[in-house]
């Protein structure tokens, strides 16, 4: 028999199999977009960790290529370790990755940075003085990983995520060669109410202004922040002022940014799928055939006139648009479809200005994703009373912590850009200054799609639909 995985995914990215995670090493080097990524190649779980790798003309078709790194040294060889996050730098033509090194011995764990080179982009060769930083300093905490690096005015800069006494910290080391590095001190940290430990933190400048993207631990449903703010060299300090979340989803993780050549600030992140874990909830389906987790679509990363950041999804993702429906002031009326049936599918681009002002209506939105008798369904909706965008996935299947809402002050028009991609939806609103991404694991056969309001009717302005194809 064949066995048909209907959860798989036609255009965010996934390991030709297994398990992913972290983004790593992402660059535009030689004219190509490289993604490397915390791979474990033997199972759909969390194991020893390698670097997988891939490349891409244009941010949407993926190539795969081997292995990038393995577990092979006394600082990396671990099955409960392995080359854990980094990123990547051209230096004078060399792909240079700096990677952490974990291993444990005698219960203890020993993060160390590493780096290794290649001349072909595709074969990497451990430096044999590595580590190039063999112990945390003593602001830190033996959780001492994932190194961001960039050059600054001919130096080398590198952030580490760090934690000490509870709080996260990101620490700053520079360097003239990528091999000696000195300790600069404490370039962040957390005030007590951010995180006990920082990972996979990521420092850019933006416009006239600098951002550190951070994965915090331990800080409730605020997953990944950012803070915007000035960087000041000379101290090496960076003051911020700003703070907001870079994804308010279940599932958006360890984000890691890279400049293109078009002059574009690009993110990526992991999309998690713990689910499969053996030791968590151990539902997720995509486990069942080899895989789990996979990389967000690529965002561009904004300065905003408030200050703020923006994190619309890349043009480039256009190019798999097929067939297209569009609706203007259409007339949402409780309890009465507005969709045509052909219109359902597991793989969609959504765009929808609505009209509150004028509706006495309480809630509006999307319902996406549903069995044909609605037992099943997500519901993506803004309340005009509590001005609450709130995405429900209590009915998609199997999932306890079910509904998320964030405010966004929609008075008098709301936007909404949704990409559902079979299981992973991204959800955009306030200007790309909200993004939710979640997993939801309904039947295959739930793919019907339509608006709804509540209490009074809402109009539609206009309405986009787009069905996508697979990037394969
Ligand atoms: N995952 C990596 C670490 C990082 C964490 C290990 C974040 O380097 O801190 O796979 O998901």
């Amino acid at each position: 028999a064949v066995n048909k995985d209907l959860m798989r995914l036609k255009y965010h990215f996934m390991a030709p199999a297994y398990w992913i995670n972290d983004p790593n090493g992402l660059i535009f080097y030689k004219g190509e977009y490289h993604l490397f990524y915390q791979h474990y190649p033997y199972a759909p779980e969390w194991g020893a960790m390698h670097w997988g790798h891939a490349k891409s003309k244009d941010l949407v078709h993926w190539e795969h290529l081997p292995i990038a790194l393995a577990p092979s040294e006394s600082y990396d060889l671990d099955e409960r370790g392995g080359c854990f996050s980094g990123s990547a730098v051209d230096d004078n033509g060399v792909l240079s990755v700096l990677y952490t090194g974990t291993v444990i011995r005698d219960g203890i764990v020993i993060q160390t940075q590493n780096l290794a080179t290649s001349k072909d982009g595709i074969t990497f060769e451990k430096y044999e003085g590595n580590p190039v930083i063999s112990a945390p300093p003593e602001d830190s905490s033996a959780n001492f990983r994932d190194p961001k690096v960039w050059k600054h005015n001919d130096k080398w800069y590198m952030v580490v995520g760090s934690s000490k006494d509870g709080k996260g910290k990101a620490l700053l080391y520079n360097s003239p060669n990528l091999r000696q590095w000195d300790y600069v001190g404490v370039l962040a940290e957390s005030d007590g109410t951010m995180g006990t430990m920082w990972e996979c933190p990521d420092f850019f400048p933006l416009g006239d202004r600098y951002v550190l993207m951070i994965s915090p631990m331990g800080m409730g449903e605020h997953k990944t922040i950012y803070l915007v703010g000035d960087m000041d060299y000379e101290t090496g300090k960076f003051t911020w002022d700003t703070m907001g979340d870079v994804d308010a989803g279940f599932e958006y993780y360890a984000p890691q940014s890279f400049l293109d050549a078009k002059g574009r600030r690009i993110i990526i992140a992991w999309i998690n799928a713990w689910d499969w874990m053996p030791w968590f909830k151990n539902f997720g389906p995509t486990g069942k055939n080899n895989w789990c987790g996979a990389m967000s679509a690529p965002r561009t990363v904004e300065l905003d006139v408030d200050g703020r950041l923006r994190f619309p999804p890349v043009e480039e993702l256009q190019v798999l648009r097929r067939e297209h429906y569009h609706h203007a002031n259409a007339k949402i009326v409780p309890g009465s479809r507005l969709l045509p049936d052909y219109i359902a599918s597991d793989c969609l681009e959504i765009k929808a200005e609505f009209q509150l002002t004028g509706s006495q209506a309480e809630e509006v939105g999307f319902v996406v994703r549903a069995s044909e008798d609605r037992k099943q369904q997500t519901l993506l909706s803004y309340n005009l009373h509590t001005r609450e965008l709130r995405f429900d996935r209590s009915q998609s299947d199997g999932w306890s912590d079910g509904v998320q809402t964030v405010c966004i002050d929609a008075s008098e028009t709301l936007q909404l850009h949704i990409f559902l991609d079979t299981c992973v939806i991204e959800a955009y609103a306030d200007n790309y200054r909200v993004a939710l991404t979640n997993n939801i694991y309904p039947d295959p056969s739930s793919i019907s799609l339509d608006l709804y309001a509540v209490g009074d009717a809402v109009t539609v302005k206009t309405l986009d639909i787009w069905k996508l194809r697979s990037a394969w």
